[in-house]
């Protein structure tokens, strides 16, 4: 794949997961989002509401709402922690994240067949040396990637069921979005959509906080 600047990073393993892989991660995620249900995230300032529900599994998980963007150790309708995340998914992250610290945060976007999702970055997170790992499954779509900024040349592919991408290096920080959803082109979801999961490191490691004293004799550390 021809890579655009700001891309360099951006890796995608197509049908990564075959389909008794999806469909036990799809066991996994119905009993996730029974204890924690899709809701209706609210965008910044403006309230208005996101086309895609969401949820999450996690340590820590992503929420929006009139507040802002934050990470939250609880849903915001029932108050209650975010389930774990499956060890499926901390398996695939291991297997292709190259990054030697676990996943805090796993978002998961439902989208019905006219969700979509708007360019934007993901930078609420504290390290971005850590990528974003997604898996996308049920319906394809067509996902669309620029570069660092806004107004960035674009590039269009479309993500099916099982397929694993990743923002690393450069593209760890590129705008990217979800234009549309193809629906009717997967049988995974018996009622059709699509779901996809984004695992995010989002403190910094213990071992790359910079410290707060002085460097002792004969110990450097990078400015
Ligand atoms: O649905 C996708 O493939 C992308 C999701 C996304 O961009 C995000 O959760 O930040």
């Amino acid at each position: 794949m021809g890579l655009q600047a700001g891309q360099s990073g951006l890796r995608v393993y197509p049908a990564h997961l075959d389909r008794s892989e999806q469909a036990r991660l799809l066991a996994a995620l119905d009993a996730i989002l029974t204890a924690a249900p899709l809701y209706v995230s609210r965008m910044p300032k403006s309230g208005r509401p996101f086309t895609v529900r969401m949820s999450n599994c996690g340590r820590l998980g992503w929420v929006s709402d009139e507040a802002g963007y934050r990470y939250e150790p609880t849903h915001p309708e029932s108050g209650r922690p975010w389930p774990a995340i499956p060890a499926a998914l901390f398996a695939l992250w291991d297997e292709v994240g190259d990054y030697p610290h676990a996943p805090e945060a796993c978002l998961i976007n439902f989208y019905a067949p006219t969700a979509k999702m708007g360019l934007h970055q993901d930078r609420d997170e504290k390290d971005f040396a850590a990528p974003v790992v997604s898996v996308s499954l049920g319906d394809s779509c067509l996902f669309r990637i620029g570069g660092l900024k806004r107004g960035d040349q674009t590039r269009s592919l479309r993500l099916n069921s099982g397929d694993v991408v990743v923002l690393g290096g450069e593209a760890r920080l590129a705008f990217h979005g979800v234009d549309r959803i193809y629906p009717g082109t997967s049988t995974l979801l018996p009622q059709g959509g699509r779901i996809n999961l984004t695992m995010r490191r989002v403190t910094r490691p213990a071992s790359t906080v910079a410290p707060n004293r002085p460097p002792a004799e004969g110990e450097h550390h990078a400015q």
